[in-house]
């Protein structure tokens, strides 16, 4: 009888935005021992590119699965293509090659970026054609083909989602063109005003973490063979501008204000889909968001507020 191995998870990464809530999330499941969370700044410091160091880490720490977020995010990668470019191919080339021979599970995160030109962007559907703008989106497409060559050719599990903008409140993004959505709620509750880089009618699809992290454990739960996407899943949550959320923050909280000054971003945020059919997502392992764009306003600003009491 072949021996099952006691589930050991590396996170790298760990300290971005999704990180720091999806460790915490799979402390919880699989208890703290499990999770070796790392990242290139901070305690526990793992640079995805050392493949030695990725291998040793793996072999000691006997890892069973690995949640490879590491990455550069658009807006930065547009500031430094050839340093994104291999950061985010090199670091995934790594994470799959020692899966290979380990037999590891692995996920990771895609993006909406691996979108552009020739797609309906109001409903923009799982196979739609894949002409990313940015460095960042056209390593999501080719990283979404390599993990299905992986599996294709070599049996590696690696599953993954295209996650649209993310919103939370315990760690900030860095460096993506969803960042706004973010900043817009961090000024807000420091009753500060918000200069927003893109204009205020800029309709991008967004997620709130709780959704994200629950939609990644879902997928990381699901049986392999209901699993009929293996570059990476359409994932939707609400389609939202800046506008909005202003609306929003504002009937909460009414001296709110918003001056927009569009920037660089501006022109990604033009390639990218408006709002996804991720049909695939609900019908292979039951996706269903539960937050719309009220309850992630006031659940961000009710955890937010619990800091700045004086500004309530
Ligand atoms: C970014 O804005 O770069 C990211 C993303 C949508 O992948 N948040």
């Amino acid at each position: 009888m072949m021996k099952t191995r006691a589930t050991r998870i590396l996170v790298t990464g760990a300290a971005g935005q999704l990180g720091t809530e999806l460790a915490n999330a799979l402390r919880e499941r699989h208890g703290n021992a499990a999770v070796i969370a790392t990242d290139i700044r901070g305690g526990n410091p793992l640079n995805v590119m050392d493949k030695i160091a990725l291998h040793r880490m793996v072999i000691d720490e006997g890892i069973t699965e690995i949640y490879h977020l590491a990455a550069m995010l658009s807006a930065s990668g547009e500031q430094s293509p050839l340093v994104a470019w291999d950061l985010n191919m090199q670091g995934l080339i790594n994470v799959l090659e020692i899966a290979k021979a380990h037999a590891l599970r692995v996920f990771w995160p895609s993006s909406i970026a691996v979108f552009g030109a020739h797609i309906d962007r109001t409903f923009t559907r799982q196979f739609s054609i894949l002409e990313p703008a940015t460095v960042y989106g056209i390593s999501k497409a080719s990283g979404e083909l390599w993990c299905k060559y992986y599996f294709e050719k070599y049996g590696v599990d690696v599953r993954s989602l295209r996650y649209p903008g993310l919103i939370s409140y315990s760690a900030p993004p860095g460096g993506g063109t969803t960042d706004y959505a973010v900043d817009i709620f961090l000024h807000a509750a420091k009753g500060e005003v918000y200069t927003c880089f893109l204009k205020p009618m800029t309709t991008l699809p967004m997620l709130y973490m709780p959704d994200a992290v629950r939609a990644t454990l879902e997928l990381m739960s699901a049986p392999a063979d209901t699993l009929t996407v293996r570059t990476s899943y359409n994932l939707q949550g609400v389609s939202v501008r800046p506008l909005e959320f202003e609306a929003h923050i504002r009937a909460r909280l009414p001296n709110f204000r918003v001056n927009y000054l569009a920037d660089f971003r501006q022109r990604i945020a033009d390639t990218w889909p408006q709002g996804l059919d991720d049909g695939y997502a609900r019908r292979d392992w039951g996706w269903k968001p539960q937050f719309d764009l009220p309850s992630i306003v006031e659940d961000m600003l009710k955890n937010l507020l619990k800091s700045e009491p004086e500004k309530k």
